[in-house]
C-alpha cells in the first residue's frame, strides 16, 4: 500500500550521506538530517504515547527553532493534524482556536504555560506542554519518557487532513482551512520543480513558521531538495545581509526586500552567488521591483498563494519576471476570473480569480457552511482577490473582492478590529483600513467616531486593545471623525477614508 504520508516524501528525498546539515545558523545551531530523523521519530512516537491518534490536533504556538521544526514534521510522522498558531496571539484570541480545534495535545512556550494549562483545563485537552529548556511539563521530558523505536510513519491517504491553518474570511472568527498532505506534496513537488532547485542549493530562511510561506513554501523546497537552510529566528536585516553571500535562494515577503534596499551597503557583490530571489505574501510594488534590480541585477521572482492553497502561480524561472505580475497559474492548478455569478469576464478584464487544482486545500474545519459558500458548484475555490489575466495566461492581482489589509505580509481583517472598537466604551463605531506604507506595504489605521458619553483619545483606544489584539493588528494610528461617509445603501465607504488619509504614513 502507497504511504502518502508527506513525511514518506521528504524521507526518500534524505541526502545519501545523513550528516549533512539540515538547519543551521550563526548562533550555533547545527541540526543534520540524521537528527531530523531521530527527533522527528521521537515525536511522532511521543504522540502516540500521550494518546494522539492519527487526525488528532496538535495545536502549537511556540518559537521559531529547530525543535519547532521537528515538532511539525514529527507531527506530520505520526499522522496528527499540526495546527501552529501566530506567535503574536494573546490570551484572549488563543482560547478560541483551542475551543475550535479540539486538540489532544497543546504545545506552548515556556513563559505561556500557565495560560496555555488554564485553556486547556476549560477545553478538556488532555495534555498541556512547553516546548523550551526548563524543566518540567517540557515537550523533551514527555520525549525523555518514550522508549525509542515508536516513530513509525502513519500510513496516510491523500485527502486525510496534514495540518489546519486559521485564516479569516470577510466576516466572522479565524477558520481553520485543512490543507491534505496531497495538498501539501503536490505544491512542494511542484515548485521544487518550477524553481529549478538543483543539488547545493542553500536557502536563507528569516520567516516566521506559522503560515504557508515560511512553513511549507520554503521548508518543503529545501527539504525535497536535501539542501542546508540557514534558519534565523526572525528577519533582522542586519543578521540577514551576511548569510546572503552563503546562500542561494532566499524567501521573503515585500518587507524583506524594502528593508535590504534601505541598507547603503547592500550591493551586487553580496547577492553573486545568490540564484534566486522570491517575494510574495503581499504585494511587491513595482518600484521595489525596480530598484532590486537596478542595485543588485536580480529582479525579483514574485510568486501568488494563501492559506487555502499555498502557492497558485508563478513569476517564470526562464522567462519574463514582470513587475506587477504574479506570472502564470502552476503546473497542475487551473484558474478563471470571474464576475459575481462565476461567469468568466472578457480577457484582461478585472474579476475574482477562481482556482481549482491539488493545490487547494479541502475545506474549513467543521464549517461546512462557510466551505460551500466558497467553493462554485464544479469545485473552483473562490479566492477572494481581484485579477485580470491576459490572453497568454498571466496575471496580476489588481485588488480585494475582501475587505483585508495585509501588513508585513500578516492578514489583518478590519471587521475583527472594528469589533473590538466598536465594544470600547465612548465609541459610536469605527472602520479600519488599510493605508499605504513604505515598510510594512499597508498600516491598520482606525477611523472612530465618539459615541455620546466618555471622552476617548487615541491613546484610551491603542491601550485598551493591547491585551486582545495581536500586536500585528493593532491600528498604528487612530482618527476621530463626526460620521463615517456612507453610501446610498448605507455601506461604509473605505475608498473614501483610505483617499483621505492617503498619506498619514508618508513619512514612514
Ligand atoms: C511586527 N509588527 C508589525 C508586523 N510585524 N506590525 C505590523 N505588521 C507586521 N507585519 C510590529 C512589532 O510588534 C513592532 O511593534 C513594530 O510592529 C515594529 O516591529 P519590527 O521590528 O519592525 O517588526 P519585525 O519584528 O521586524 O517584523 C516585521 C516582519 C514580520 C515583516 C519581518 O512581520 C514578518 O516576518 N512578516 C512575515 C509574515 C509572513 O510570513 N507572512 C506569510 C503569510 S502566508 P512595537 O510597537 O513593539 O515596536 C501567505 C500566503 C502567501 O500570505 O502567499 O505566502
Ligand atoms: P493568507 O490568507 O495569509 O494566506 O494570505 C493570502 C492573501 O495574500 C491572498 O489572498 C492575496 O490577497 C495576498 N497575496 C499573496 N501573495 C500575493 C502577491 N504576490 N501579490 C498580491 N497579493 C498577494
Amino acid at each position: 500500500m502507497t504511504n502518502n504520508n508527506l513525511f514518506s516524501l521528504i524521507q526518500s528525498r534524505y541526502p545519501d550521506d545523513m550528516s549533512q546539515v539540515f538547519l543551521q545558523n550563526p548562533g550555533g545551531l547545527s541540526l543534520s538530517y540524521a537528527a531530523l530523523d531521530q527527533g522527528t521519530a521521537r515525536v511522532a512516537g511521543t504522540l502516540r504515547h500521550l494518546g494522539a491518534k492519527a487526525g488528532d490536533r496538535v495545536v502549537v504556538q511556540v518559537e521559531k527553532s529547530a525543535e519547532a521544526v521537528m515538532l511539525y514534521l514529527g507531527c506530520v510522522r505520526a499522522g496528527a493534524i499540526y495546527v501552529p498558531l501566530n506567535t503574536a496571539y494573546t490570551a484572549a484570541e488563543l482560547d478560541y482556536f483551542v475551543a475550535d480545534a479540539k486538540p489532544h495535545v497543546l504545545v506552548c512556550r515556556p513563559e505561556s504555560l500557565d495560560t496555555f494549562t488554564e485553556i486547556a483545563a476549560d477545553h478538556n485537552v488532555a495534555h498541556t506542554l512547553s516546548l523550551g529548556l526548563e524543566e518540567g511539563g517540557t515537550l523533551v521530558d514527555a520525549m525523555d519518557r518514550v522508549p525509542d523505536g515508536d516513530g513509525a510513519v502513519e500510513v496516510r491517504g491523500l485527502d486525510d487532513i496534514a495540518a489546519i491553518l486559521y485564516t479569516s474570511g470577510t466576516t466572522g472568527r479565524s477558520k481553520g482551512a485543512m490543507l491534505s498532505h496531497g495538498n501539501l506534496a503536490s505544491n512542494a513537488l511542484c515548485l521544487h520543480e518550477l524553481w529549478g532547485f538543483v543539488p547545493g542549493d542553500v536557502l536563507l530562511h528569516a520567516l516566521p513558521i506559522y503560515h504557508v510561506h515560511g512553513l511549507f513554501v520554503a521548508l518543503h523546497c529545501a527539504l525535497l531538495n536535501a539542501s542546508t537552510v540557514w534558519f534565523l529566528p526572525k528577519f533582522d536585516v542586519a543578521q540577514v545581509m551576511p548569510l546572503i553571500p552563503k546562500s542561494t535562494v532566499m524567501m521573503g515577503v515585500p518587507t524583506f526586500y524594502v528593508r535590504l534596499l534601505d541598507q547603503d551597503d547592500f550591493g551586487p557583490e553580496m547577492c553573486d552567488g545568490m540564484r534566486l530571489f522570491v517575494a510574495g505574501s503581499a504585494p511587491l510594488l513595482s518600484e521595489t521591483f525596480a530598484a532590486f534590480e537596478a542595485r543588485t541585477g536580480h529582479r525579483i521572482l514574485e510568486r501568488y498563494g494563501m492559506t487555502e492553497a499555498g502557492m497558485i502561480t508563478s513569476n517564470p524561472l526562464n522567462g519574463e519576471r514582470l513587475a506587477g505580475s504574479v506570472g502564470f497559474t502552476l503546473p497542475g492548478t487551473r484558474a478563471r476570473v470571474c464576475d459575481d455569478d462565476g461567469n468568466t469576464v472578457a480577457m484582461g478584464e478585472p474579476g475574482t480569480l477562481e482556482i481549482t487544482g491539488p493545490n487547494v486545500f479541502l475545506g474549513y474545519w467543521q464549517n461546512p457552511e462557510k466551505t460551500k459558500a466558497e467553493f462554485r458548484d464544479d469545485g473552483y475555490f473562490i479566492t477572494g482577490d481581484v485579477a485580470t489575466m491576459s490572453g497568454d495566461g498571466r496575471i496580476c492581482i489588481v485588488g480585494r473582492a475582501k475587505d483585508l489589509i495585509i501588513s508585513g505580509g500578516f492578514n489583518v481583517y478590519p471587521k475583527e478590529i472594528e469589533l473590538e472598537i466598536d465594544a470600547l466604551d465612548g465609541v459610536s463605531e469605527s472602520a479600519v483600513i488599510g493605508l499605504p506604507h513604505r515598510d510594512f506595504g499597508e498600516a491598520v489605521t482606525a477611523v472612530v467616531v465618539r459615541g455620546p458619553s466618555l471622552h476617548v483619545d487615541e491613546a484610551a483606544i491603542k491601550s485598551a486593545l493591547v491585551d486582545t489584539l495581536a500586536k500585528f493588528k493593532q491600528p498604528k494610528k487612530v482618527f476621530f471623525v463626526g460620521a463615517l461617509p456612507r453610501n446610498a445603501m448605507g455601506k461604509v465607504q473605505k475608498n473614501a477614508l483610505r483617499e483621505q488619509y492617503a498619506d498619514t504614513f508618508s513619512g514612514s
